[in-house]
């Protein structure tokens, strides 16, 4: 074996040269790897005693992609294009054995290859789109010369990872290997060789071409049809763009195009910010005071209590992730009720087909419902998912640390309450730990984990690794009013309410904070997830909204009412503004003395986004949040917040703090009020000049 360098080797093996790409842990084509690749494919086509080679990875994956890390420095020699060319160039068949994942740069560089081999359960993808960006080495190009035109717009604009079986029937993959994957691509390489099969270049293919050439709506059908998914983000168009150039130019040509639409992507802001996230997303996977090498609790099987929605959905994500569980009601007919909800929205699931009747009875058959608690005896983890009672959750909470063996996690999905306090009635408080899904918990990405002052390291290391067992992003924080997620919230939602009371329509309130990016504005979110449950919350405090409270006094819960903030007419969700709630504010304005003027979509956005920044400095202070780009995250995956502005902090950043404490100011003499006062840390940095980025 020769080392080409520190990552790269080449070993003849018989009548195959074999490369080895060794730079854990994802073999992303950093300067050395690209150097090393290159090396050992010049090595292997000078060898005489080879007729192909076969280019691998060491370790858990293929090239996962170029490296993240290198975006943005100064470009260093040879760039992964010259190494493809190279590849694509040799005389000599170049096979790509493919285990892992194949992605982004990873997946460009294997199809530069002639032909692709790979393990059943590796994946390959075009993931760039996530990252701001698009497929920058030619997969622009490549991928629609393979797959044709319109798959290849959906591979690249949704950034899928397909795996190997199916990228096997799209031709993506020439042969699938048994067993070791390095012989059976050897043997692979001497059958192109003894059948005189031809170097396949990718490049020179056009048959796919010519089909999308005679659909020449085809773009524009494909804009309009995801114009929604792909709103506020630029990648998609650029990748789009690219696609176009394939269909439209020759090849050198369109590939210079892609170059060009790639650096405009990587240039901007939002690249940067979606790069942010997913750094910032794996960077949240990792406590500080819970070592790496942290003993586990196997978790076989899981309990929740409460089959309503939020019990429901919790309960899907163990289930597809193949842990049974025992669901608990307390009367049959809730749980009846409930565990039919499930059953529906897996039949639905089904009927689109996004899911095989085989899979979903698979499912239904590792849940067991019951209305006894003792049927949770046995589970590894118990989750409690009742409504938010203090007295009530205290007393499941003894219940359950006398029924549940020793060992046992006893989890609770509470959004509001002290679960330092609700630990305190068990013998086991550091085995108690907050489990905060968002709705629709199938669903939603995140999950805020929240540890008491006692949970254990074990505990916490478990409920992060189970987190990303059963699919979800998990983010540990502390103890507080709301946690993390819905203290922020909470700041938006004040806002809003002052904005419509002091002249501001709701549906402008709801189209500035849409066009920003999120989903749907605070008022048509209320309806959709139903007013009357903050409402419950706010008398549980004792707290006054008092549009809010009108609203909900006079039954106006929302879609589910065909009335909240807005009203609806039968079987739709289109939001119509409703002059019964104008008349609500104008009386609660003048019942408090406020007078009512036109406000602008600046004050309503800075109204709505700064005093959650002071607030995400105030967690950052207490905290509650071990760091700035933990808060962004759950943001991102729990909120709705636009991923390419990077969450609450990176946007405060990208505003710069110094404007937003300036502004906090401003708002605080015209407006009054405490929540305009600079916390402390934001003052610290806005006067010291520097970021969130910075602590
Ligand atoms: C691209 O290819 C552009 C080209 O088209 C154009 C070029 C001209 N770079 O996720 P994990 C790190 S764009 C640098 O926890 P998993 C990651 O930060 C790229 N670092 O593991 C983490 O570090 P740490 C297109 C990377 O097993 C560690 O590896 N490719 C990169 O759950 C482990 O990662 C993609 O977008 C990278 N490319 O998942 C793929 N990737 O341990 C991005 C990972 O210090 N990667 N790291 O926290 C992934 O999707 C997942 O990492 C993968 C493994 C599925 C591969």
């Amino acid at each position: 074996m020769t080392a080409i360098n520190d990552l790269v080797s080449y070993e003849a093996k018989g009548t195959v040269g074999v490369v080895t790409v060794n730079s854990p842990p994802v073999n992303a084509l950093s300067q050395g790897v690209r150097a090393g690749i290159l090396g050992g494919i010049q090595a292997g086509i000078a060898d005489d005693s080879v007729s192909a080679l076969v280019l691998t990875c060491a370790g858990r994956t293929f090239i996962a992609g170029a490296d993240i890390t290198e975006f943005g420095k100064p470009p260093r020699e040879p760039s992964l294009k010259e190494v493809i060319d190279t590849m694509e160039a040799s005389t000599k068949p170049v096979v790509a054995a493919i285990h892992g994942t194949a992605l982004g740069g990873g997946l460009e560089t294997a199809l530069g290859c002639h032909y692709r081999v790979a393990v059943a359960s590796a994946k390959v993808g075009l993931p760039e789109v996530k990252l701001g960006l698009l497929p920058g080495a030619g997969g622009t190009q490549r991928l629609p010369r393979v797959v044709g035109v319109p798959i290849a717009l959906d591979l690249i604009t949704s950034g899928e990872h397909v795996p190997a079986p199916k990228a096997h029937k799209l031709g993506l993959i020439d042969e699938l290997i048994d067993g070791d994957l390095v012989a059976g691509a050897i043997a692979f390489a001497k059958k192109i060789v003894a059948e005189g099969r031809p170097l396949v270049k990718i490049s020179d293919q056009n048959e796919k071409l010519e089909e999308a050439r005679k659909n020449p709506s085809l773009f524009a059908d494909f804009r309009k049809a995801n114009a929604r998914r792909f709103r506020g983000f630029e990648a998609p168009e650029n990748c789009i763009k690219a696609i176009e150039a394939a269909v439209n130019l020759p090849f050198p040509q369109a590939l210079a195009r892609e170059r060009e639409l790639f650096l405009e992507l990587l240039a901007g802001e939002q690249a940067k910010a979606q790069q942010y996230i997913f750094f910032a997303e794996r960077q949240a996977a990792k406590i500080p005071d819970v070592p790496a090498d942290t003993p586990l609790i196997d978790i076989k099987s899981a309990g929740v209590i409460g089959a309503g929605t939020m019990g429901g959905g919790i309960a899907m994500n163990f289930l597809q992730a193949g842990i049974p569980v025992t669901i608990v009601e307390t009367s049959q007919e809730a749980l009846d009720r409930g565990i039919d909800i499930i059953r529906k929205n897996y039949t639905a699931t089904v009927a689109k087909g996004r899911l095989t009747q085989e899979k979903m009875d698979g499912y239904m058959s590792l849940l067991t419902g019951t209305t006894n608690l003792e049927g949770v005896r046995d589970a590894d983890i118990v989750i409690e998912a009742i409504f938010e009672n203090m007295d009530v959750k205290k007393e499941v909470f003894t219940k359950l640390d006398r029924i549940c063996k020793q060992g046992a996690i006893l989890a609770t999905n509470t959004s509001t309450l002290d679960i330092d306090e609700i630990g305190s009635v068990t013998s086991r408080p550091d085995y108690v730990i907050g489990l905060h899904f968002f709705s629709p918990a199938n669903v939603m990405k995140l999950l805020e984990e929240v540890r008491t002052k006692k949970t254990s390291a074990t505990v916490m290391a478990t409920c992060m690794a189970l987190a990303k067992k059963i699919g979800k992003i998990p983010v540990m924080v502390r103890v507080c009013d709301g946690f993390v997620g819905n203290r922020m919230l909470a700041k938006r939602t004040e806002q809003a309410q002052k904005l419509i009371l002091e002249g501001a329509k709701i549906e402008d309130v709801d189209r500035v904070l849409y066009d920003f990016g999120f989903p749907m504005g605070p008022f048509a979110m209320g309806d959709l997830a139903g007013n009357d449950v903050s409402w419950r919350i706010r008398q549980g405090k004792g707290v006054k909204s008092p549009v809010a409270d009108a609203i909900c006094e006079l039954g106006r819960f929302g879609q589910k009412t065909n009335a909240g903030y807005y009203r609806y007419e039968a079987r739709s969700r289109t939001p119509i503004p409703d002059p019964v709630v104008e008349e609500i504010i104008e009386k609660v304005a003048k019942e408090q003395g406020v007078t009512r003027r036109p406000i602008t979509d600046e004050e309503i956005l800075k109204r709505c986004i700064y005093p959650m920044i002071n607030e995400a400095a105030k967690i950052l202070e207490e905290g509650i949040a071990t760091r700035a780009s933990d808060i962004d995250v759950i943001w991102v995956y729990g909120y709705g917040w636009p991923v390419y502005r990077g969450g609450p902090t990176r946007y405060a950043d990208y505003i710069g703090v110094e404007k937003i404490y300036n502004d906090l100011l401003r708002f605080k003499e015209t407006l009054g009020g405490e929540e305009w006062t600079p916390t402390p840390l934001l003052e610290k940095l806005a006067k010291e000049g520097k970021s969130f980025k910075d602590l």
